[in-house]
Order: structure tokens, then C-alpha cells, then sequence
């Protein structure tokens, strides 16, 4: 049986499929619980090459999103601009997705805070050079300003 023949089999697919999620090539989703920790596919251990993860955190209306790094280790870029690998962390405002920064090798992020109930984080890995990656905790906080 050829490899291409065995592929297109139910339980090579399967096999497959689960291979890809224990490897973590599956990563990021759409997150509504009120605190959690995201991290780079395979942390601690060395993030795969050509991934990009996006984790949609969205809590009930009139809440925000804190976010809190814990361990940064990524490429070092070639530049300043972190165009190889990185964490980029997005406000929602007035609907429309507004970048709060992009960070990569080991600069930490302050800690974030949205203006609005959602805030997305993306993540990218380019083909070659890794690092163990990033670990971050989200946190669901009441204004202390309300303007209703
Ligand atoms: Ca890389």
C-alpha cells in the first residue's frame, strides 16, 4: 500500500488528526470562561515552526480583560520590528480589532488591560529558529468607571 493510498483511509486521517492535536499543531479557540492561561503550543518545551494561534477571549458586556505574561522566550528578531516570531495582542474598540503591541524575543509585556469585553491574542512562528515560547494568564475585572 503507498503512503498517499494510506492516507486516504478513515484511520490513517484519525490517527492523523489526533497526532496533529497531541503535537500542537492544533492551537488558540475562542475563550469565555472568566480567567485562563494561554500559552505557545508545546510550553515549556520549544514551539513548532509556521504556527499561527489565535485565542478570542471575550467576557460578559461591560467587563474587561486583563492580561498578565508570565514567561516570554521567543526568536530573537533581526531587527526591532518582531517580524519572525511573535505575540501580538489586540483591544476590540468601537468594534474595530486595535493592536496594543507586538512583542517578541524576551521582552516581557506590561500588563494589558481592554477597553471593551474582548481582546484577542495571536501568535506566529516562522520556519526556522524557535524558543520555549510564552505563557500568559487572562483575567475578567469590573471597570471601576462606568460612564451609563
Ligand atoms: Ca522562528
Amino acid at each position: 500500500m503507498s503512503l498517499s493510498s494510506s492516507f486516504s483511509t478513515p484511520c490513517f486521517y484519525i490517527l492523523f488528526v489526533l497526532c496533529s492535536v497531541r503535537l500542537g499543531f492544533k492551537c488558540g479557540g475562542q475563550l469565555n470562561t472568566p480567567t485562563g492561561v494561554i500559552t505557545s503550543p508545546n510550553y515549556p518545551n520549544r514551539y513548532p515552526h509556521s504556527r499561527s494561534c489565535t485565542w478570542d477571549i471575550t467576557v460578559p458586556e461591560g467587563r474587561r480583560v486583563t492580561l498578565t505574561f508570565s514567561d516570554l522566550r521567543l526568536e530573537a528578531p533581526s531587527s526591532d520590528l518582531c517580524k519572525s516570531d511573535y505575540v501580538e495582542v489586540f483591544d476590540e474598540l468601537y468594534g474595530t480589532l486595535v493592536s496594543l503591541g507586538r512583542w517578541c524575543h524576551n521582552i516581557e509585556p506590561p500588563d494589558l488591560r481592554s477597553t471593551s469585553n474582548r481582546m484577542v491574542v495571536v501568535f506566529r512562528s516562522d520556519a526556522t529558529t524557535n524558543g520555549n515560547g510564552f505563557s500568559a494568564r487572562w483575567d475578567v475585572v469590573i471597570p471601576e468607571h462606568t460612564f451609563q
